[in-house]
């Protein structure tokens, strides 16, 4: 989704309108926008949007994103023209007090109704209105001028004093046509002031009061209500009827709502009504303070996901802690390792045992030795090729429970999307863990050093045992049998061969003793071994855990923290 910021160069340029063109206006400067701190508070609306997007109520951002974009419009175009719109029900008088203003019939009135099926404009001085017309979306035949001599005509108030006006001439809010009231509704939403036109007769119409006047509770400053006809009243009337209507849209929430009373046909109140219009004209406020009020009633609403407590920034270790166990257990580790031990074990004796055994031993071809080891092979293969797929519902309950504590006092929305976040990687959890596992593989199959150094001692014994063996054959040979003379008394003299068959009994001896102590050694490291293994994999877990579950929850934390950030400056920005 994109969002419209409204262009700040664009809005101080307003204050600097293209009167250099075309000569000096008699008004006053337009009010600078700023004077609201209005373009702060609309970024600020917007930073909003960006951070609440997709985590907060739609229907609130969905709006957000509308005002401001037409915050954005209205404010790059014209600040010294003010949109007034007369809306009301049908046959009220919306057109003809358009025209007791404007002093000419310009809007089609009560006979030849309905006519008034699309708006109607009049503007006070042309220069620059247009951009804002063809934004109002006016038709070019319903666009009206008026110069300045003619306003002389209507009596009472100058036509100077309505300078910059663009008053509206709305069709009937009551319409049953559907376009027409959408198009209603458009420029209520749209105009700066808003003029709600009301008849004795009907004044107390529930679709007024329901529809559009209590939307408008917060925006009592940019609205005025016009009891019009009152003609039709006697004076005495006229303040009951006042008092009913005041008690009426009180009551639907308007603090204190500007009524004013008219007669179209007699002329009573039309100078008042049109010094009104002109203040508020003269002011250059209204689309400001319009904007302020829409901003006003949007921000209210950010109350309910503002939170009132701190949020936490991080996860507590405990949950953190809790969420590696259950990850550990889902991946296996404890049984992995114990393999592992095993298989440490087994690969050891291999190693390190006296060879003669080892070859007896193969030759025997101990059955359930090669079971256990074609076991431990498969089982070990299976932890490290395949991800961890077992035990899903064992991860997402993990998952769920890390969040636990961090979301508990935050509000509902938050409380989903920092749920969401921890969530937000759970297939990528059984793989990773897998590549925990696999990781270790390189340092589990390394040979210690000491398994070589002992192979080594053990075959240097069999060759000295086996040297000996060839020496007491030889001495068998050239002392006992005599089969030839002895080149040496070393195998010629029988005296010899206790002293050989010796050293043959004691490098049996030793090569037994290295096996046993080797035996011991391998008992001793096992567990020391696996103990490591199993720390590289739970290491494995707690980093895949961090960076895939921790990391996005406490980011999201963040995000919240930052928008609830935003969203306090904006409630405290909110007009007391
Ligand atoms: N007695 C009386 N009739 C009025 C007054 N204003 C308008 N009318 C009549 O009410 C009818 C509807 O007026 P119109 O301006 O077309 O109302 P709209 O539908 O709100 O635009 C017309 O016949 C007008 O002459 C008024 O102040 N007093
Ligand atoms: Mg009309």
């Amino acid at each position: 989704m994109t969002t419209t910021t409204p262009d700040v160069s664009g809005m101080s340029e307003e204050t600097e309108p293209e009167r250099t063109e075309q000569g000096p206006v008699p008004e006053p400067a337009a009010a600078p926008v700023d004077a609201s701190g209005l373009t702060q508070r609309l970024a600020t609306l917007d930073r909003l949007v960006e951070l609440g997007d997709g985590r907060v109520d739609q229907e609130l951002m969905d709006d957000a994103v509308e005002l401001l974009g037409r915050a954005g419009q209205r404010l790059r175009l014209s600040g010294d023209h003010t949109i007034v719109a007369l809306a009301g029900g049908t046959g009220s008088g919306k057109s003809s007090l358009f025209n007791a203003v404007c002093g000419l019939e310009l809007s089609p009135t009560g006979m030849r109704r309905p006519m008034t099926s699309s708006a109607h404009a009049c503007v006070w001085g042309l220069d620059g209105a247009g951009p804002l017309l063809d934004w109002l979306e006016i038709d070019k035949r319903h666009r009206y001028a008026r110069a300045s001599a003619l306003d002389h005509t209507s009596g009472g108030e100058s036509a100077g004093s309505l300078q910059g006006l663009i008053l509206l001439d709305l069709p009937d809010h009551d319409s049953i046509r559907s376009e027409q009231v959408a198009e209603v509704d458009r420029y209520v939403g749209v105009a700066d002031l808003l003029i709600w036109v009301l008849d004795p007769q009907k004044y107390a119409d529930f679709a007024v009061h329901r529809r559009y006047l209590e939307p408008l509770s917060g925006h009592d400053g940019v609205s005025l209500i016009v009891l019009n006809q009152v003609d039709r009243l006697a004076p005495e009337e006229i303040d009951e009827c006042v008092k009913d209507l005041r008690r009426l849209l009180e009551a639907e929430g308007l603090r204190a709502p500007h009524i004013l009373t008219t007669s179209a046909k007699s002329g009573a109140g039309i100078d008042d009504f049109r010094g009104v219009i002109a203040d508020t004209v003269a002011a250059r406020g209204a689309r400001t303070q319009r904007l302020v009020a829409d901003l006003d009633r949007l921000i209210q609403r950010f109350e309910g996901i503002y939170g009132d407590v701190e949020p936490p920034t991080t996860v507590d270790d405990r949950r953190a802690a809790a969420l590696v166990e259950a990850l550990v257990d889902a991946a296996g580790i404890p049984a992995v390792a114990e393999a592992m031990e095993s298989a440490y074990e087994l690969r050891a004796h291999d190693y390190v045992g006296w060879p003669l055994a080892r070859l007896t031993a193969r030759l025997r071809s101990d059955p359930l030795r090669r079971m256990r080891l074609v076991e431990l092979r498969d089982e070990l293969r299976a932890a490290f090729t395949a991800p961890v797929n077992a035990q899903q519902a064992h991860v997402d309950n993990a998952l769920q429970d890390v969040t636990e504590d961090v979301v508990r006092n935050l509000p509902t929305s938050w409380r989903r999307s920092v749920r969401e976040a921890g969530r937000s990687n759970a297939e990528a959890v059984p793989e990773a863990l897998g590549t925990s596992l696999r990781d270790v593989v390189p340092s589990f199959n390394q040979v210690p050093a000491w398994w070589w150094a002992v192979r080594i001692w053990q075959y240097l014994l069999l060759a000295v045992a086996a040297v000996s063996l060839v020496w007491l054959g030889a001495i068998a040979a050239f002392a006992g049998l005599k089969v030839a003379h002895s080149p040496t008394r070393l195998i010629g003299e029988a005296g010899v061969a206790p002293y050989v068959a010796l050293v043959f009994v004691c490098v049996l001896g030793l090569g037994l003793l290295t096996a046993l102590a080797a035996r011991n050694m391998i008992a001793l490291t096992s567990v020391k071994h696996s103990e490591r293994m199993e720390q590289q994999m739970r290491d494995g877990v707690t980093a895949a855990a961090r960076e895939l579950v921790i990391e996005p929850i406490e980011r999201e934390l963040a995000v919240y923290a930052r928008f609830r950030d935003e969203a306090g400056h904006a409630l405290r920005d909110i007009a007391p």
